[in-house]
């Protein structure tokens, strides 16, 4: 079997002021076989919005985007699935909500978007960008390491779902926490 796929996740101040509209959100995540192996919210300083979305300079809505995106409290995931981007990216819908809630309308963006702008989620869009965005939200996350130490316990579904933290963390053998618990 191929290696589980990471990609970032967020989710725009629109749905973060929305409490259902998250947990609506992360359900539809965890049905679709996703994965939360990191999880944070946060405000994203204006200089930090013009930085992450430094390709869009100069296009007419930069100015709007960056705004927005310094708004309000945002939340950061890294998930993991098999074909992560693409799946995530189907989730979501075309970028376009005006458009979108005609030719996608059960799409998160079909479903949640508000404006082309204010469009709900956003998710990276190859492996470079996925590995780039996630180095900028989770400076400490190591995704090497996360490869060769965790990735099996996600491959072969030997995880849980903590609600308390909003990831999933790997199973540890009994026999593991037992020695913990006695040293
Ligand atoms: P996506 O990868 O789907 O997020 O799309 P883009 O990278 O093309 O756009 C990034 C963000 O710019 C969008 F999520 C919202 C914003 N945007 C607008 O505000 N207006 C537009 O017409 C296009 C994009």
């Amino acid at each position: 079997m191929r290696p589980l796929q990471l990609t970032l996740a967020i989710f725009k101040p629109d749905v973060s002021a929305q409490p259902h509209i998250v947990k609506e959100i992360k359900k539809i995540l965890l049905t679709n076989s996703f994965y939360f192996v990191r999880s944070k919210e946060l405000y994203l300083p204006r200089k930090r919005a013009e930085e992450f979305y430094k390709e869009h300079e100069g296009r007419f809505f930069h100015n709007r985007l960056v705004s927005f995106m310094s708004s309000g409290e945002i939340s950061a995931h890294i998930m993991a699935r098999d074909n992560a981007i693409k799946e995530w990216r189907k989730l979501m819908g075309p970028t376009k909500v005006f458009q979108t809630v005609h030719s996608d309308p059960n799409s998160i963006r079909g479903q949640f978007g508000l404006t082309d702008t204010r469009n709900s989620t956003h998710g990276s869009d190859s492996e470079e960008s996925a590995r780039k965005e996630m180095q900028f939200f989770f400076p400490e996350f190591n995704v090497d390491q996360w490869y060769k130490e965790k990735e099996p316990y996600f491959q072969n579904g030997n995880v849980s779902f903590y609600e308390e933290k909003g990831i999933h963390v790997e199973d540890i053998p009994s026999a593991h926490i037992l020695k913990q618990e006695t040293s």
